[in-house]
């Protein structure tokens, strides 16, 4: 691969939006990337496999649990800071991202939020640490876009849970030390339960022949008359909205992370059309590649301060479910374009592993579907809009 020479489009200024504290804190977190991600890569995407020697990184550079408190072994950041260090790493890879985001949003988060203090100081400190690695169980064979429809289960036995059922599309959970797991008890009212690995009768098979997120672990998460402690049940939110607030979370960071990628595809092609010479000139001097470079540097630009304007709205504990949800379409759509434009930009070499783009092109394909399709999301604003509820 290429090195990476990686420089950030800032078109409108929006450094000056920023605080000391998040350039610093947006600075380590691109050195990161250039130092010990960037150059490896396109190999571990190549052979399909996790780079599991980048967790401590991630964690020294804040990337499990941003916002969480320091107490608890957080980064006690902002949501902006949490953006940008989201932003950087998708930069490098958004598989890598999928891991900063699970493990952050889905996974401490609900601890923090709907747990026990017990469970958060048992949990926390070790998954911010990279020490224990977590995964999120909501999606189903046969629920994705309808998680309520979900089937696996828990059934009290008295001193512990009895819990049934498969989870499909797991990312980390091959790995992870932990899941946390969405299911109905008898009441039909949804749950999350912390599962261990090692628990008997849960297994984490891998999810093998992905064309996309190929750095990333995903898995399914099988449950066949698992023991769980009574202590291991999140107790303090339940029904459908308590997983749908993890996401809330996951989905702001995405929205963040989608400019990365699509940064580092408009850069990428920005430097090639000076170089490249085609009939006599760099291909940047002919109006056709020009279109595409004002449009992608337009579209980043809007997308950089719809997702800023959204940080200032998370820090005041103002952004809606639905304003969320609109940038994390937005911005993943917009990124996928970019990388499509891009990669022609680059002509042959736009699809070999020498460049990103293909890469972040592929990985593009998983971002826009999980985290809720960008057909949900078109749906949640419609809802939001009219008062229609077209889901159903
Ligand atoms: P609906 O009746 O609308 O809502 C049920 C309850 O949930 C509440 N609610 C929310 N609460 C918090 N945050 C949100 N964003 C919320 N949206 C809804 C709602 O108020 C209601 O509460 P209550 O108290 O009245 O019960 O539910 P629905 O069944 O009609 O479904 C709505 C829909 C389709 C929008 C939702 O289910 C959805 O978002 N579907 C998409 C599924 C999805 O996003 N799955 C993601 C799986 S995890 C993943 O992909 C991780 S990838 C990780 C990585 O690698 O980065
Ligand atoms: P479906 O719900 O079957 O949708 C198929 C198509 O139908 C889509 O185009 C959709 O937009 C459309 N559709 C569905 N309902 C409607 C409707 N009402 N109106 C109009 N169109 C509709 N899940 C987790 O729980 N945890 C994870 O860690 C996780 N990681 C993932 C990692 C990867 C690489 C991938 C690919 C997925 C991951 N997911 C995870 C699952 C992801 O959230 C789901 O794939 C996603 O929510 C869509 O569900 P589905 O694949 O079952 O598609």
């Amino acid at each position: 691969m290429k090195p990476d020479l990686f420089e950030a489009p800032d078109y409108y200024n929006i450094d000056e939006l920023l605080t000391e504290e998040h350039k610093l804190v947006r600075q380590a977190a691109r050195d990161w990337v250039k130092r010990d991600v960037s150059p490896i890569i396109e190999e571990y995407a190549q052979k399909a496999e996790f780079p599991s020697q980048i967790i401590s990184g991630l964690a020294e550079i804040g990337a499990f649990g941003p916002y969480i408190p320091l107490e608890y072994g957080g980064a006690g950041l902002d949501q902006i800071s949490y953006g940008l260090i989201m932003q950087e790493i998708e930069r490098g890879d958004s598989g890598v991202r999928s891991t900063a985001s699970v493990q952050s949003s889905l996974v401490m988060y609900p601890i923090w939020k709907y747990g026990t203090e017990a469970q958060r100081q048992k949990y926390l400190p070790k998954l911010a640490s990279g020490q224990w690695m977590g995964c999120f169980g909501l999606t189903e064979p046969d629920h994705g876009s309808n998680p309520s429809g979900m089937v696996t289960n828990f059934k009290d036995k008295g001193d512990h849970y009895v819990l049934n059922g498969a989870k499909m599309w797991i990312s980390n959970a091959p790995f992870a030390q932990i899941a946390v797991v969405w299911a109905k008890n008898e009441e039909g009212r949804i749950y999350g339960l912390i599962v261990e690995r090692g628990m008997d009768g849960f297994s984490t098979p891998e999810t093998h022949n992905k064309w996309s997120l190929r750095a990333s672990a995903t898995g399914e998460l099988i449950f066949d008359n698992v023991k769980v402690p009574k202590e291991n049940l999140l107790p303090n939110k339940s029904g459908l909205g308590a997983p749908l607030g993890c996401l809330d979370s996951a989905r702001y960071g995405i929205a963040w992370g989608a400019i990365g990628a699509a940064m580092d595809c408009y850069d990428t092609a920005l430097r090639y059309s000076k170089e490249r010479i085609q009939f006599g000139k760099p291909i940047g001097q002919f109006q056709l590649q020009q279109k595409k470079l004002a449009e992608m540097i337009t579209e980043i630009t809007k997308a950089q301060l719809l997702t800023w304007r959204l940080g200032v709205l998370r820090n005041e504990n103002k952004a809606t479910s639905a304003q969320i949800s609109m940038a994390k379409r937005n911005n993943v759509d917009m990124a996928i374009k970019i990388a499509r434009e891009a990669r022609q930009m680059l002509g042959g070499m736009g699809i070999t592993g020498e460049y990103s783009i293909m890469r972040h092109m592929m990985n593009l394909e998983s971002v826009i579907t999980y985290e809720g399709t960008h057909d949900i999301h078109l749906l949640i604003t419609g809802l939001d809009i009219t008062g229609f509820n077209a889901f159903k």
